[in-house]
C-alpha cells in the first residue's frame, strides 16, 4: 500500500486528521525515563502505544534526533521499525526538509526511503524540479512540499511579490506542474489565509500542516482551509502541546487524552 492509500484508511479507521510530532528532546522528555537503557526510545513506544487508536501519522523530526549524535538515529531506526511492525497501517512522515544538487538529493533520498524506509518526507522546492525529481523518483512513496512555513518571519521572503503574486503562490503554482502524483503541499497552521489559497492551488492532494498547539496556530481555521471537499487529506501535526502535555509518569495517558482532543476539535469542523 502506498503512502496515500495507507493515509486515506487509517484517516477513515481512526477517524482522525492528527499527526503526533515525535519531537524528542532529551532536555524535555520525563525525568524519571532518563535511568532506562534508551530514554527516548522508551519515551516514543509509549507515546506511540497511547495514540495509535487516534492518529493518521507520525511525523517524527530528524533534527531532534541528529542532535544526539550516532545514539539518536538509533533511536530514531529503532521508533521507525517499532512503529513498521507494531502498527504497519500507520504512515510515517520524517520531517526532514531537504534538497540539493541533483546527486546529492538522489543521496538524501536513498537515506531516507530505503535505508529509513519511511513513507514519506518533507522538502524544500527552493532549488527546482532537477533537486526534488531524485525525491520523486521513488513512485512509492510521498513528498511534502514546503510552500509556506509556520514561523513568524516566514513572510520576509515568501511574501516577495513575483510577477505580482507573493512568492509563496507562485511556487505552488509552479510545483504544480511538476509531473507525478506521489507530492502534496506544507502549509503552516499559523497562516490560515494562505492555506486556504494553498488548497485552492490543490484541490484534493494531501497537505500537511504544523502550527496548531505550542505556535498558536487555530484548528478550527486550518481545518476550515484545509481540508478537501471530502474533509480528507489534511495531516495535522502537533509535536509539543502532546507529547509534553505531561512530564510525569503520566506522560503517555496526558499525551493520549490531548491528542484525543485535537482529534474532536479538528472533526467538529472538518
Ligand atoms: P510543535 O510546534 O511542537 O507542534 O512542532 C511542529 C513540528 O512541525 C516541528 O517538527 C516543526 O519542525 C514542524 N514544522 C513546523 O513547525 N513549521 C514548518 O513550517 C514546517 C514544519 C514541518 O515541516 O513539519
Amino acid at each position: 500500500m502506498n503512502f496515500q492509500q495507507k493515509l486515506e484508511k487509517i484517516t477513515k479507521k481512526n477517524n482522525s486528521c492528527v499527526c503526533v510530532g515525535l519531537d524528542s528532546d532529551l532536555e524535555k522528555i520525563p525525568k524519571h525515563l532518563l535511568s532506562c537503557k534508551s530514554p527516548a526510545f522508551t519515551f516514543n513506544r509509549e507515546i506511540i502505544d497511547a495514540t495509535h487508536d487516534l492518529v493518521c501519522a507520525y511525523k517524527p523530526n530528524i533534527a531532534f534526533y541528529e542532535a544526539e549524535g550516532i545514539e539518536g538515529l538509533k533511536v530514531l531506526k529503532k521508533t521507525i521499525e517499532y512503529l513498521q511492525k507494531k502498527y504497519p497501517e500507520i504512515p510515517i512522515i520524517l520531517d526532514a526538509k531537504r534538497a540539493d544538487i541533483g546527486n546529492a538529493s538522489k543521496m538524501y533520498a536513498k537515506a531516507i526511503f530505503e535505508y529509513l524506509n519511511v513513507d514519506a518526507t518533507t522538502v524544500y522546492p527552493y532549488l527546482g524540479y532537477d533537486s526534488a525529481a531524485p525525491f520523486l523518483e521513488h513512485k512509492d512513496k510521498f513528498i511534502f512540499f514546503l510552500i509556506r512555513t509556520s514561523n513568524p518571519d516566514a513572510k520576509t521572503f515568501q511574501d516577495i511579490k513575483v510577477k505580482d503574486k507573493p512568492f509563496y503562490l507562485y511556487l505552488a503554482k509552479k510545483v504544480k506542474k511538476w509531473p507525478g502524483r506521489n507530492f502534496g503541499v506544507f502549509c503552516g497552521a499559523t497562516y490560515p489565509s494562505e492555506l486556504r489559497k494553498i488548497r485552492r492551488i490543490f484541490p484534493q492532494r494531501p497537505i500537511l500542516t504544523a502550527g496548531i498547539g505550542a505556535q498558536g496556530g487555530k484548528a478550527e481555521l486550518a481545518v476550515k482551509f484545509g481540508v478537501n471537499s471530502q474533509g480528507m487529506n489534511l495531516i495535522c501535526n502537533s509535536s509539543r502541546s502532546i507529547i509534553y502535555a505531561s512530564n510525569g509518569k503520566d506522560f503517555a495517558q496526558a499525551a493520549r487524552k490531548e491528542a484525543d482532543k485535537l482529534r474532536k476539535k479538528i472533526n467538529k469542523y472538518r
